[in-house]
């Protein structure tokens, strides 16, 4: 399979499209014309003490859906803007087509639902592993699991998380010391407690599921996994570590559970009343990996492609088929506005808004072309198309993804927040949270520190504000996203979910804690900055401040993982063999595979 090859053909296909608007080219060109003499009128007219206003006023200008560019050429008196406004003049009227075209292929189709027997033939060691019922009495999933090894072995010394990250060595070494004495003969069998997470904080990335992350771990009965993110079910589960690695081996169920084993001995420890609290036996333990809702990218090199090119298995399926009373939150926000802040966080080197009009265009032009031959199912869960299209548009598409976890969890499994809320009341958003997942009251002492704002940090990157993005990639954003959001509002029977409301969270620019992180971004005067880092540290904080994983990590500029060195051309010199180690569907084994981007 070669994605490349694939990226080409739309490449020809983006070129093909750009031949045609040039013949438009002459048209505009006469407008433009008209918009130069225009706007050399209105300045003699403003010179002359004219009314100011009829500068501003799109209506002054009949144009159509040019309107809101022409009205920005004219007001700009440089040769250097017409040029550079041209092209967004030109595609705007174009990327409408597009965007129309879009429209009318979205579908909600509902899926086939892959049985219990399937989804153990695809991973039977996991399912080995998880036993069908947990303990009772207790919050989480947890269960007891009798321990083989020879006594004198080091419980975690093949953990492939502790192997690839040193941040972690001090905390194993802490479980290593604690190992032993939360070990438990159970019927002459020597047995060790396990858990899996009583809940999940499934996405989506440049949200706010950080912050949300850090208030929640404040709170004394929620325990969060030691490794914020574990991206165990998309990615690690795969051997996906770095996108530009290829495949590593595959993490083992058994070093997912080991990130929960610190909870389960405090767990443990609670049960034989050796709790220093007073919340016994309510400890929720978390997971907060922003890839969960909608990162299924690795699908295609796993299992087959019979279902006309929609994936046959999603991560929820395994998840609802191991512990179907789990429950998620999802905070979400403007998917335009999300987009722009993935695009900063993620984007190449040269960000401008200029850029990420273009590269928001090829985008759509990908994703039409796409759609025209494919379902839209198929197209959201399309690796290739995902690695092929220069910025996430489809992790915006909130809804397929909701509904897809709706296919197999209940509605009232699955909170969603948004982010705008979240942002101007912290505290409505954490008493859902707390509501949701069940948890104790506070102290109004402590619940006033989980919802204060934050208090340092509050410095505005200059080096990072690189301003709005231009008016005609927001409206053609809200072109593209309304559909979704009409049905997003529709399902979730709450109409804030069409983002259209503007103007309560204006002027606010909520600066997360930052730990050792890179600066925030916080670009114009709306909601900004309450957004999922793509770095974890160890829980809970060690000492010191923990280097990011990826992408903060200055040794590994994000953008390489973002866009797998496409434009560089040397997506394939960084590929590797897949060393396949399990019982996998081997469709593709031995194959040279593309490096998959799945940036967080
Ligand atoms: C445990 O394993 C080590 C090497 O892995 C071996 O040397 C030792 O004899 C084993 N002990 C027992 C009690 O089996
Ligand atoms: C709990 O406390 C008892 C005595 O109070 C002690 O014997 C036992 O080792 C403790 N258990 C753990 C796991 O610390
Ligand atoms: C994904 O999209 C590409 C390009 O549109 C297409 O060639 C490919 O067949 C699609 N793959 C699947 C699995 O549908
Ligand atoms: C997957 O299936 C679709 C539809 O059957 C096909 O068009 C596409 O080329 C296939 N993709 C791969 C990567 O095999
Ligand atoms: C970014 O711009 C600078 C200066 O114009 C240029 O030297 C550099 O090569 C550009 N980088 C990329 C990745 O385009
Ligand atoms: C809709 O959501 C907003 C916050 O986004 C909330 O204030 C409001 O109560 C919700 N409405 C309903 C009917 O749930
Ligand atoms: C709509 C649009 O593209 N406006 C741009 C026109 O060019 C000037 C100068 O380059 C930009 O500042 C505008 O944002």
């Amino acid at each position: 399979m070669n994605l490349f090859a694939v990226f080409e053909v739309k490449r020809d296909a983006y070129r093909e499209w750009n031949r045609r608007t040039s013949l438009r080219k002459t048209k505009l060109y006469s407008i433009i014309v008209a918009v130069t003499l225009m706007s050399v009128v209105m300045a003699s007219y403003i010179l002359t003490g004219g009314k100011k206003g009829i500068l501003l006023n799109p209506s002054s200008f009949q144009y159509g859906t040019l309107t809101e560019n022409a009205d920005t050429v004219a007001s700009h008196e440089e040769e250097s803007s017409y040029v550079s406004n041209l092209s967004a003049v030109q595609n705007y009227a174009n990327i409408k087509l597009v965007i129309k075209t879009i429209a009318s292929k979205i579908e909600f189709a509902t899926r086939r639902l892959p049985d219990f027997k399937e989804l153990v033939k695809s991973e039977p060691h996991m399912f080995s592993v998880i036993p069908r019922e947990f303990l009772e009495n207790i919050k989480n999933p947890c269960w007891f699991e009798e321990y083989k090894a020879n006594s004198t072995a080091d419980p975690y010394g093949t953990n492939l998380y502790a192997l690839y990250s040193k941040r972690f060595r001090t905390l194993f070494d802490y479980l290593r010391n604690a190992f032993r004495d939360h070990l438990y003969q159970k019927e002459n069998k020597l047995c060790r407690f396990r858990c899996l997470p009583y809940f999940y904080i499934i996405g989506q990335p440049k949200c706010g599921t950080t912050d949300l992350y850090d208030r929640l771990r404040l709170h004394p009965e929620v325990r969060f996994a030691t490794s914020k993110e574990p991206h165990w079910w998309t990615r690690k589960r795969f051997g996906i570590i770095r996108l530009s690695e290829g495949f590593h081996d595959r993490y083992p169920v058994e070093d997912y559970l080991d990130l929960f084993d610190l909870a389960a001995f405090q767990i443990q420890d609670q049960a034989h009343g050796n709790a220093t609290t007073q919340y016994k036996h309510n400890i929720a333990i978390g997971e907060a990996s922003a890839s969960t809702m909608w990162d299924n990218n690795a699908w295609i090199y796993f299992y087959d492609n019979s279902t006309n090119g929609e994936p046959p298995f999603l991560i929820q399926d395994f998840i609802h088929a191991v512990q179907p009373d789990a429950k998620f939150i999802v905070m979400l926000r403007d998917p335009v506005e999300r987009l722009y802040s993935d695009y900063l966080y993620f984007g190449i080197a040269n960000k401008s808004a200029d850029d990420f009009h273009e590269k928001v265009t090829e985008s759509l032009q990908l994703f039409e072309s796409c759609l025209l031959e494919f379902s839209m199912r198929s197209c959201v869960y399309n690796t290739t198309l995902n690695n092929a299209m220069p910025v996430r548009l489809q992790v915006g598409l909130y809804i397929v993804y909701i509904l897809d976890w709706l296919s197999v969890f209940n509605r009232n499994q699955i909170l969603v927040l948004r982010l705008e809320d979240h942002a101007t009341n912290r505290k409505y958003t954490m008493h859902k949270v707390f509501n949701f997942l069940s948890l104790g009251s506070l102290t109004e002492q402590k619940e006033a520190e989980i919802t204060k704002s934050p208090a340092s940090n509050t410095r505005r990157p200059a080096d990072k504000n690189l301003g709005p993005m231009l008016p005609v990639t927001r409206e053609i954003l809200q072109d593209f996203y309304k559909p979704f959001n009409v049905k997003l509002a529709d399902v979730l029977q709450n109409d804030s979910f069409l983002w259209e409301k503007r103007g309560p969270e204006e002027g606010l620019c909520l600066l997360q804690t930052a730990r050792g992180r890179p600066p925030w971004l916080c670009w114009e005067p709306r909601v900004k900055g309450l957004e999922a880092q793509p770095s974890r540290d160890p829980w809970p904080p060690s000492g010191g401040a923990p280097v990011p994983e990826y992408p903060g990590n200055p040794a590994l500029p994000p953008h390489q993982e973002v866009l797998g060195g496409r434009r560089q051309g040397d997506t394939r010199m960084r590929s590797r063999h897949f060393r396949h180690t399990g019982a996998w569907l081997r469709r593709n084994a031995g194959k040279q595979l593309e490096p998959i981007r799945v940036p967080i």
